[in-house]
């Protein structure tokens, strides 16, 4: 086993669901948490529950991962004592919109890709060179299930999850011949704010993905998350779906009437 105790981990997105649930799984393995995303309350919230509830330190700090300046700036600005990640989360992601390519919104498919896509190679680019020095990392992406199957009107989002996973097969490659792990851990349907986000705040229609589901919890991927992360360092989970019991596929769920 890998041991989490005291290894930094740095996890982006981490103010809501999936995100928030692994900052807390890790807290509790005894790692040091680097948090980031936009809402900087919640972020400040989160640490001092985490700080409370298992006393591990947490350095927390707003950032928008869509902005190549800002990110190149935290993560070199970083505290010595924090530099060092062991472990990157990749998670910061969202959906925009389910509709029609020929109807979509531009600001949406731009939002998706800033963020998932090149938000997470931004990321990436600043915190794996030194996992690469120091002969030692793993970077975990969130993928999806919409990476691995389109579906109707999902069109850009899949794209974006389709390119995380190239990208996590392509880093793997790249970084073949040293220590540094990558995983994706590709999920099928969680209940977050997903999908307030993606229905842009409209709560009803919200709830309406989830209806008769017993859809996964934030904390299960967190756990298949953290499952990755302490494998012997000679053992690599390339890519892991995670769906509810009731879903078969990206299209195929089965609702309690
Ligand atoms: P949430 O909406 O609950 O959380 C999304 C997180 O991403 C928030 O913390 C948000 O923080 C952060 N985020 C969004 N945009 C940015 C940005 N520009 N910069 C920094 N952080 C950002 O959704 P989930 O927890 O469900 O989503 C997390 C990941 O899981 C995403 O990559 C999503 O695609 C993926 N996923 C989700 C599934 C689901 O069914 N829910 C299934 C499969 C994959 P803030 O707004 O504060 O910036
Ligand atoms: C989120 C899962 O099926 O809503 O990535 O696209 S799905």
């Amino acid at each position: 086993m890998t041991t989490l105790r005291d290894r930094i981990v740095f996890i982006t997105g981490a103010s809501s669901g999936i995100g928030r649930s692994c900052a807390k799984a890790f807290a509790r393995e005894g790692s040091r948490l680097l948090v980031c995303g936009r809402r900087a309350g919640r972020l400040e919230s989160l640490a001092a529950e985490i700080t409370s509830e298992c006393g591990v330190p947490v350095h927390a700090f707003p950032l928008d991962v869509r902005d190549r300046t800002a990110v190149e700036a935290a993560v070199a600005g970083l505290p010595p004592e924090w530099a060092a990640v062991d472990v990157l989360v990749n998670n910061a992601g969202l959906s925009r919109g389910l509709d029609k390519l020929h109807e979509g919104l531009v600001s949406d498919w731009e939002e998706m890709i800033d963020t998932n896509v090149k938000g997470l190679l931004y990321v990436s680019r600043a915190v794996v060179p030194g996992m690469v020095a120091r002969g030692r990392g793993h970077v975990i992406n969130i993928g999806s299930i919409a990476g691995h199957e389109v579906y109707p009107n999902g069109n850009v989002y899949c794209a974006t999850k389709f390119a995380v996973q190239a990208l996590s097969r392509g880093l793997r490659m790249d970084l073949v011949a040293t220590p540094v792990r990558v995983s994706s851990v590709d999920p099928g349907m969680v209940e977050t704010e997903f999908s307030q986000v993606r229905f842009h705040g409209d709560e009803a229609r919200a709830a309406g993905v989830y209806k008769g589901i017993s859809a996964l919890t934030p904390d299960d991927v967190a756990e298949a998350v953290v499952f990755c992360a302490t494998r012997p360092p000679h053992v690599s989970i390339a890519e892991m779906i995670v769906m509810p019991t009731a879903q078969a596929s990206v299209m195929l769920a089965h609702r309690r009437s």
